[in-house]
């Protein structure tokens, strides 16, 4: 039987990484549907299952548009971008800027906010010194991003983009899921968030994604 959507996401309402495209799913009004993936307490992404009929790298998000299956949240919301114009850079050098936002916010600034969170959070025991590197390059890293803020709205510039919403990744959890307060501790940051929040389509992970509260184990 044919999906009800024109789009299907792999996620769960823990996972900032899957929140940027459900985001981006939601800001350009597309119709979509999550698929719920066990990550927890099922280790679903893990099994052979996932990873032969899901995606070979063990990960969510996965996009599903008719025969095309994606990963990575940065080629999901290229892909977005492309097929709807919306937050899409333009032109050459602002094709370049966003992807090298993008890659920074994966590696560097979602790419230690989300194990930061996990270890605080969701880990089977706490690791004080995993958890210590991370928070000293956090401040590194949000640092630089607020600064960059601090000269115009958005990541490129004026408008809106998919570097934008890459961003967003974990930064809308909880501050009590960290031990810190980005909107607080990062004006610009803070600035930024209240700017993307206003965004016709915004929602908060945790309503836009299935599985929030996570069932007791
Ligand atoms: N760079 C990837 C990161 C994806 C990622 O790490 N997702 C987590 C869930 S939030 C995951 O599936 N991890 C599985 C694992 O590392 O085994 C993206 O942006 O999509």
């Amino acid at each position: 039987m044919a999906p009800a959507s024109e789009y299907q996401l792999y996620c769960f309402a823990q996972s900032g990484n899957a929140y940027r495209v459900a985001l981006m799913l939601s800001l350009i009004g597309a119709e979509w549907e999550p698929v719920w993936v066990d990550f927890f307490a099922g280790g679903e992404s893990r099994t052979p299952k996932f990873r032969a009929e899901v995606n070979e790298m063990g990960e969510v998000p996965v996009l599903v548009h008719g025969a095309r299956k994606l990963s990575q949240s940065g080629v999901c919301l290229i892909y977005l971008a492309d097929r709807t114009g919306m937050f899409r850079p333009e032109g050459e050098d602002e094709r370049l800027e966003c992807l090298r936002w993008i890659i920074f916010d994966n590696q560097k600034v979602n790419g230690f906010l989300g194990p930061y969170r996990f270890l605080r959070n969701f880990a089977p025991a706490r690791d004080p010194g995993g958890e210590a590197f991370l928070k000293g390059r956090l401040a590194n890293n949000l640092g630089i991003v607020d600064k960059r803020l601090t000269k115009a709205p958005f990541l490129l510039g004026a408008r809106p983009t998919i570097a934008d919403i890459s961003l967003a990744g974990y930064i809308y959890y909880p501050p009590e899921e960290f031990d810190f307060d980005v909107a607080k501790d990062y004006p610009a940051i803070g600035a930024w968030m209240e700017r993307i929040k206003a965004l016709p389509g915004w929602r908060h992970p945790y309503e836009l994604m299935p599985g929030h509260p996570l069932a007791k184990g």
